[in-house]
């Protein structure tokens, strides 16, 4: 390797005197006449290359002040202690190699010091994301992914990979992409749905998958993505209360792994972050309606049985939430059957309502997920119901007659996860190269 070090990772006290090798990006240049600062940028931070005129090189001054920003440079120098540099110390350097000079001028700023729009930064993604910020949201998105696997693994979890090249819709056929398959017609999977519930019958138990969903969404919003990643989750013999208290642990827990384990990216963002109180609070959809009808006098209509709540209510419903219990995350529980996918499971004493949640966030909702209707004639008659043609449903049902446990699950937005933890704007700056209406490439 061509470096020693990370510039984050070299302790000012005990390496001073050694001499080291930093390889990354020149970030700034500045010559205050008699010195010159040349600072160098890596994914854990910068370092700053101290160049005293009269004690430098003319040769070695030379090259350190030809360096176009952004161009890719190693510095092998004499670490020093210098509380006044970024992470504690500067490099008295005894060579400078440029490896790639960059073209300039540059398609945007890495500095934050110019802002740029989300258009500019998207079409300029891999240069945006060397700023800090950038690099802080996915060195976080990374950790949130580890924590999940972590915690699914200990808790007994498979690992699984379900095609997401499939023949029928899971999640209603509205928003699907159909794609070519050789003579065929085929579509780009919504969700693992159908495929981590045959999973059950197989009798892997405890599954959890994640990848990538695809949904032709036509609104271009703040936070619906046409390409998103998904954490899917489905358990045997377990009901919706199950499953929610296994949610509910595992955002409690990837919290709290990002506050242990990401403390340098969380201020670069200024995100104070305070882990969900454990256990979330549950209202039922009827509680809801009842409260949003008596209690937020913002919402003129009045919401009856079988509404959807649109994101308005959504918005101030959650902020009630928050001003009640101090708490972002909660709950919905108990929605009417018929607002729900074919796959949830009806209440045994109220049909009309099924066990199924919402986990939301303050802001928007996070995560979907209910106990399943594992009886095949329960789940035939609920496919009719929704005017689906059960024929096409074939190979998801035949596993239905030939030994289905009860199962419940649910599905988490990753995107949204990030978002809504870290406060972002807009869903986008929670993907690397995101997919919108407008958005192909790159
Ligand atoms: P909002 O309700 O806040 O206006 P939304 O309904 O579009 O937004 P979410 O509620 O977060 O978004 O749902 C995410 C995805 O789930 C969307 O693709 C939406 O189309 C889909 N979806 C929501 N409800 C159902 C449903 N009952 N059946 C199938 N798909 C659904
Ligand atoms: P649902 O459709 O609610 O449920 O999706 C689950 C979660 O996935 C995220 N999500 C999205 N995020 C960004 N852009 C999108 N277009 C988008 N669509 C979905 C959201 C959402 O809460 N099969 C069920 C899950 C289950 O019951 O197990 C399902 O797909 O965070």
């Amino acid at each position: 390797s061509l470096r020693t070090h990370y510039a984050a990772e070299v302790n000012p006290a005990a390496e001073d005197g050694k001499s080291i090798t930093l390889a990354g990006w020149v970030h700034e240049i500045r010559d205050l006449g008699g010195i010159c600062f040349v600072v160098l940028r890596d994914r854990t931070g910068r370092a700053q290359i101290t160049l005293v005129k009269k004690k430098t090189e003319p040769e070695l001054l030379e090259i350190a002040k030809r360096q176009v920003r952004e161009s890719v440079i190693t510095v092998t120098g004499i670490v020093k202690a210098e509380p006044k540099a970024p992470n504690g110390y500067e490099i008295i350097p005894t060579s400078i190699a440029l490896v790639n000079e960059s073209t300039s001028p540059l398609p945007m700023d890495t500095t934050g010091k110019v802002d740029a729009e989300l258009d500019t930064r998207l079409d300029n993604r891999f240069i945006d994301l060397r700023r800090a910020e950038g690099t802080a949201v996915f060195l976080i998105r990374s950790q949130v992914l580890k924590s999940i696997r972590e915690f699914f693994y200990e808790n007994k979890f498979m690992e699984t990979a379900t095609p997401k090249i499939v023949a029928a819709a899971t999640e209603g056929g509205t928003d699907l992409f159909p794609i070519q398959y050789f003579d065929r017609e085929a579509f780009l999977n919504q969700s693992p749905q159908l495929f981590k519930q045959m999973l059950m019958s197989s009798g892997f138990d405890r599954v959890f998958e994640i990848g990538p969903i695809f949904r032709a969404e036509e609104h271009d919003t703040r936070k619906h993505l046409n390409e998103a990643t998904s954490i899917d989750v489905e358990m045997s013999f377990a009901d919706h209360e199950d499953v929610m208290e296994l949610l509910e642990k595992l955002i409690a827990r990837v919290y709290e792994d990002v506050l242990k384990n990401c403390e340098k990216s969380l201020e670069i963002l200024g995100v104070d972050l305070k882990v969900p109180k454990l256990p979330f609070y549950k209202y039922a959809y009827e509680e809801v309606l009842s409260i949003i009808n008596n209690e937020i006098p913002e919402i003129e209509t009045k919401m009856k049985f079988g509404d959807d709540i649109g994101t308005q209510a959504e918005h101030l419903f959650g902020e009630y939430v928050f001003q009640k219990t101090g708490e972002s995350h909660y709950f919905i529980t108990a929605w009417p059957t018929k607002t729900k996918p074919f796959y949830a499971m009806p209440n045994a004493v109220r049909p009309e309502i099924s066990n199924s949640f919402d986990m939301m966030h303050r802001t928007m909702e996070l995560s979907s997920g209910a106990q399943r209707a594992h009886l095949y004639d329960i789940l035939c008659s609920q496919i009719q119901a929704k005017g689906l043609n059960v024929d096409s449903f074939e190979f998801y049902l035949k596993p239905f007659l030939f030994g289905m446990p009860p199962h419940s699950g649910f599905g988490v937005g990753c995107e949204r996860l990030v978002m809504t933890m870290l406060g972002l704007d807009n869903v986008r700056e929670a993907v690397l190269f995101p997919r919108d209406r407008k958005r192909l490439s790159p």
